[in-house]
């Protein structure tokens, strides 16, 4: 069993509904009673490409399931919320990411772990380290070292009436 980190974001076609939807499936792969997930934050898109704010999250659990065959996973419950993929950085209704796999450090064509851009971004950092405040990357650097107060003032944190 491996505890894994997965990054949710939406910015289409009701994005809070997107990621509510994304947690039910996530947790039909997760052991029981290891799922948590993060508090949702608005965030400004990343990028050059003019689009809606986004909703973000990041979700934790225990599986049994191999990094690629967790990728497939992701990948088929993107499909399921009717992901497209019409340009490279732009807006989408589901986006996961695979964060974390254990300590697992590899690159290959379909996946890299850590996720290659997940130091730098708030809307990656802030949830996750709500759900793990201690953690460690593989690399050795905690999590709560590379958040600085302005990645904290890039994210709004969502209520139930948002
Ligand atoms: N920007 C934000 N704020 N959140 C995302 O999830 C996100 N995802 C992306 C790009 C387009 C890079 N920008 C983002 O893929």
């Amino acid at each position: 069993m491996t505890q894994v980190f997965v990054a949710l974001g939406a910015n289409l076609a009701e994005p809070v509904s997107q990621l509510n939807r994304a947690c039910e499936a996530l947790l039909s792969l997760a052991a029981p009673g290891s799922f948590s997930v993060s508090p949702y934050y608005a965030s400004k898109p990343m990028g050059e490409v003019l689009q809606p704010d986004y909703v973000n999250a990041v979700a934790s659990f225990d599986t049994e399931l191999t990094p690629l065959a967790l990728l497939d996973a992701l990948q088929a419950i993107e499909a399921q919320q009717g992901r497209e993929r019409l340009i490279r950085w732009g807006a989408r209704t589901l986006d996961l990411d695979l964060l974390l796999y254990g300590d697992m450090m590899m690159e290959s064509e379909r996946l890299t772990l850590p996720h290659y851009g997940m130091k730098a971004r708030s809307f990656v950092l802030v949830p996750l380290a709500d759900i793990a405040p201690s953690y460690i990357l593989p690399c050795g650097t905690p999590v709560a070292a590379l958040i600085s107060t302005s990645m904290r003032d890039e994210l709004q944190p969502l209520t139930s009436e948002d």
